[in-house]
């Protein structure tokens, strides 16, 4: 009941009360300029032209968009440019085109719907979730996204919780600022606290967000003797995340006093890096006291 995420160093806790308050230190900030690709560094250009034209049509016909039907009088359509495409794949190019099946397997049950834009165009990207295997008792359950632009890819999710509980994809929330979506799945469940994982996309590849080299676990709930949870940081106020502050508590003997634990954590590459870790013997007031109690992330609550 204690992982909030990867190993929450006894050593880095406090005691505060569950409405915690507090500012953020100001060395916080210049972190939040370097761990996070800042505003619109929008690293994932999609090029959107599409470089291998089927056969005929040398110049390249803008986009394959089929939406606008009148046409006035533009004569550029000569010879059936029916757009294949199950040509030539080269090589794994960043966005536009991703490799794989978007389409769900046949024997898919329970499956449920969500999206996000996990690679940063503009279009909603369809994430599935849904077991295989005997219908009474599924033996796995898999996390897929379909790529709006085509293509798709699978994870199998591993946890022990998934089995009894199911697996879940939530909407996608950018954790980062960097444009493009990452998104929350709920991988298991126990009496009072839900597991919920963190899934990006690299490369076309789903991927299971890790902490210290393991995917990632992020406890959500509350019992009478304790509460954990995250919430997203967007330090410097621009509308764009910076952080995830994991955190928990536990409640010291009678009182209403919580033996509490935070740590703030960057999304790189797939990985949770740990930025900040709370405590440090300050108490609120303390000008490095770390704030939190405020916002959830959106879609970040089991449904
Ligand atoms: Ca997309
Ligand atoms: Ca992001
Ligand atoms: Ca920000």
């Amino acid at each position: 009941m204690e992982r909030g995420g990867g190993g929450l160093d006894p050593h880095l806790t406090m005691r505060r009360h569950p409405r915690f308050r507090g500012l953020a230190i100001a060395s916080v900030l210049l972190l939040a300029g370097t761990a996070c690709g800042d505003d619109d560094g929008d690293t994932a250009t999609p090029p959107t032209t599409s470089t291998t034209s089927p056969s005929s049509s040398t110049t390249a016909p803008a986009t394959t968009a089929p939406s606008t039907t009148a046409a006035p009088t533009t004569t550029v359509a000569d010879s059936t440019t029916t757009a294949g495409p199950e040509t030539t794949t080269t090589t794994t190019t960043p966005s536009s085109q991703c490799p794989g099946d978007g389409a769900l397997p046949a024997d898919a049950q329970y499956a449920t719907l969500a999206g996000a834009d996990v690679d940063g165009d503009g279009d909603v990207d369809t994430l599935h979730a849904y077991a295989t295997g005997d219908p009474d008792t599924p033996n796995q359950w898999w996390l897929q996204v379909s790529f709006a632009g085509g293509g798709g890819s699978v994870y199998a999710v591993d946890h022990p919780g998934a089995l009894l509980s199911g697996v879940r994809a939530n909407d996608g929330v950018d954790l980062n600022g960097d444009g493009t979506e990452e998104f929350f799945a709920k991988i298991g469940a126990g009496a009072s606290a839900t597991i919920m994982g963190l899934f990006d996309v690299i490369d076309c590849e789903l991927v299971h967000v890790t902490i210290d080299g393991t995917p990632s676990e992020l406890t959500t709930g509350a019992s009478v003797g304790s509460f954990s949870g995250f919430e997203c940081l967007d330090i410097d106020v621009n509308g764009a995340n910076d952080f995830l502050l994991v955190y928990s508590g536990q409640r010291l003997g009678d009182s209403n006093d919580f033996e509490v634990t935070a740590i703030q954590y960057a999304l790189v590459d797939g990985e949770l890096d740990l930025i900040l870790a709370d405590g440090l013997g300050m108490t609120e007031g303390d000008p490095g006291f770390m704030e939190f109690g405020g916002e959830e992330c959106p879609n970040s609550q089991p449904g």
